[in-house]
């Protein structure tokens, strides 16, 4: 290989704190957050709540704690939760929601563009009834990571929350990407939040904070969640260290996320043209590539990685590649020379 340089687009999550960043960590006052006293943690609280235009926010260590934490304040034990059929909370976290919360998850169909039917959840919301459980929550995902990263418009949104709230049912947000989700629709955070009950957002991906969620909803709610978190062993002390990367986040890296998508855009536009590849680039709305491939998958995966293109895989015969903060234009057109010669290779 004559550029050695691992081009690493297995995940958002792999980026590493700036310069920038690491300084204002450094400098950050702080106190003991269970007490109520870190003014980092509570000033990247704060802001949190005013980007989604909710009444309070508690942070939290990652995605995963932030949407536990969320079914277990919104749910009681043996209650049930409704989640897309792609969702992260369904495929990746470990069955928290069952295993700790007690809480059944019901899936219903996600299209290819992460969309969930309306009338699809309408169908699966229990009425009452000595047999069957309490049918509590909607979980909603934005982006939609294994839909290709796609950014669900906030009428989609205000949809699901009519149904789900005409039946006492509360909505919950996977917004993991919600900033992915606003620059890419050319909105606000606050506007795709406005019809749900809560929702968390996480710092640590195309943010690039080394640690990091915010959970938002109402004051009650968010209280219920101090309480959860908690008991899930959340509780941090001086957490203002970690917390000041989410402030500097929220101030500087939401509006390069737009280059992070341009350049998923030019990438899926090289990959599609690969006879091997199935995809359709112009599909593509944020960060997250994912496509199928014709053939001997497992070859293409393995010979990128040898030529140091790194991708994942979601499925068999689909491979995701992920765009973020440390990769730039520059790095997606060697990615793609290196992927087209890993090809014909291959062929
Ligand atoms: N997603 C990770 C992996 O877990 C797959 C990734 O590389 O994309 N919600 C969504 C929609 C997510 O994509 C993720 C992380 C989470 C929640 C969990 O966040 P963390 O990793 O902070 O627990």
């Amino acid at each position: 290989m004559s550029d050695p340089r691992i081009i690493d687009l297995r995940s958002d999550t792999v980026t590493v704190p700036s310069d920038e960043m690491r300084q204002a960590m450094a400098s950050a006052p702080v106190g003991d957050d269970v007490f109520g006293e870190d003014p980092t943690i509570r000033r990247l609280e704060a802001m949190a709540a005013e980007r989604t235009g909710k009444e309070a926010a508690l942070f939290v260590a990652s995605g995963t704690m932030s949407n536990l934490v969320a079914v277990l304040s919104h749910c009681g034990r043996g209650d049930e939760a409704i989640v897309g059929s792609e969702s992260h909370i369904l495929h990746y976290e470990v069955a928290g929601a069952a295993g700790v919360a007690g809480v059944q998850l019901r899936e219903v169909q996600n299209d290819e563009r992460g969309r969930i039917d309306p009338v699809a959840i309408e169908s699966v919301i229990r009425g009452e009834n000595v047999h069957t459980p309490t049918t509590s929550l909607l979980c909603i995902e934005n982006t939609h990571n294994r839909c290709s990263g796609a950014a669900i418009p906030a009428d989609d949104i205000a949809a699901l929350s009519d149904v789900a709230h005409r039946h006492g049912v509360r909505v919950h947000i996977d917004g993991a990407r919600i900033f992915n989700a606003a620059v890419a629709l050319d909105t606000t955070v606050a506007a795709l939040s406005a019809p749900v009950d809560s929702i968390g957002f996480c710092l640590s991906k195309g943010l690039g904070a080394p640690v990091g969620s915010v959970l938002c909803g109402s004051g009650d709610f968010i209280a219920r969640a101090r309480k959860m978190r908690k008991m899930v062993g959340g509780g941090m002390r001086q957490g203002g260290i970690i917390a000041a990367a989410g402030v500097y986040a929220l101030e500087h890296m939401v509006d390069r996320l737009a280059d992070d998508h341009a350049n998923a855009k030019l990438l899926a536009r090289g990959l599609a043209e690969l006879p091997m590849v199935e995809l359709d680039p112009e599909s593509i709305d944020t960060n997250i590539v994912i496509f199928g491939v014709r053939g001997d998958w497992l070859g293409l995966a393995r010979a990128m990685k040898h030529a140091g293109v790194l991708s994942t895989i979601t499925a068999p015969t689909r491979l995701r590649m992920v765009t973020h903060y440390g990769i730039e234009r520059s790095d997606i057109e060697e990615a793609l020379e290196r992927v087209r010669h890993a090809a014909s290779v291959l062929a």
